[in-house]
């Protein structure tokens, strides 16, 4: 499978090589940057280790035409929160930019059954806009939305726990933002489930609150993520390479589970070859069907204001 990273020469692109390297299960990459020696070099640096890992190809270039033949494009490019700012405030400096990369995207030959995942912030909206655009069929446009969140969710509460971060199972869904859900009800740990545990949910709050800011606490001590978000980039591609059909918090166009339509946001999907297989329903409590709900209406509220 080929695919193509726009933003390929940054961080959070360059780290999602990185780890679909290791992944192995990718054959060809090519990073699109507008810095186009930076995408080169990072390519030249990923060959490099290409006799220690696996032998995919790499190209790079300033221009969309590399991305001719792709199955999956992946879009990382954006502006980088600053510490202080909500990624909703991002929204107005990164929506004439990815608008921008769509209109290139409508310009390049994508295979058949080709995906798009986003990832810019505020990566929500933006997966809405990809998936209005109709480069793909929406079920095709996938955001990478909270898997990063449950990520950083588990490996903290496995922290709290000292327990193995891959025998924690609770996910994060809604917004990949500041109105982002936990759902405790159904999380368990090596099996257990949280909610055995006396006062569990005073317990965590703290977990919880740490994760809903780590994309900050990582911007302000190192400038911005880029090893979580590679690493859940790549399960999110690597379920589409392989159409595992994984169930992975990924954000698309909701279209009335839990009562939700008309916004992306993220809820338990089957993720295959050509995105969106099927939404989950979860099994929620009614807070947290209400926080689900508050961050239907918060993304609402700012699509609202951009289109
Ligand atoms: C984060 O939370 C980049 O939004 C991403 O770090």
């Amino acid at each position: 499978m080929k695919v193509s990273i726009i933003g390929g020469g940054g961080r959070v692109g360059s780290d999602a090589a990185y780890a679909l390297q290791f992944g192995g299960v990718v054959r060809e990459m090519a990073l699109v940057d507008m810095n186009g020696d930076m995408a080169a070099g990072e390519a030249l640096d990923l060959r490099h280790g290409a006799s220690l890992t696996c032998n995919q190809t790499f190209t790079s270039s300033d221009d969309y035409g590399i991305v001719d033949g792709s199955d999956c494009v992946v879009i990382t490019a954006g502006l980088r929160r600053r510490p202080d700012e909500t990624r909703l405030e991002l929204v107005n400096r990164n929506v004439s930019l990815f608008k921008g990369i769509l209109e290139h995207l409508k310009g390049v030959k994508l295979n058949d059954g080709a995906t798009i995942v986003v990832v810019s912030n505020p990566v929500d909206i933006l997966t809405h806009l990809a998936a209005q655009a109709d480069i793909v069929p929406q079920s095709q446009v996938l955001g990478l939305g909270t898997v990063l969140d449950t990520c950083r969710f588990r490996s903290l509460l496995a922290d709290h726990f000292k327990l193995n971060a891959t025998d924690v199972k609770a996910l994060i869904l809604g917004e990949h933002g500041d109105s982002m859900v936990p759902i405790l009800s159904s999380a368990t740990l090596g099996g257990v489930p949280l909610s055995s545990i006396p006062n569990y949910e005073a317990e965590i709050q703290e977990v919880f609150e740490f994760t809903r800011k780590s994309g900050a606490e990582v911007i302000r001590l190192k400038g911005g993520a880029g090893r979580a978000v590679g690493v859940s980039i790549k399960e999110v591609v690597e379920s589409i390479s392989l159409n595992t059909e994984k169930v992975l918090p990924v954000s698309s166009w909701q279209k009335g589970t839990l009562g939700i339509s008309d916004i992306s946001l993220s809820l338990p999907t089957k993720v295959g070859r050509k995105g969106v297989v099927q939404v989950i329903e979860p099994v929620v409590n009614d807070m947290e069907r209400e926080g689900l709900h508050k961050s239907a209406k918060s993304l609402k509220d700012v699509l609202a204001q951009i289109s």
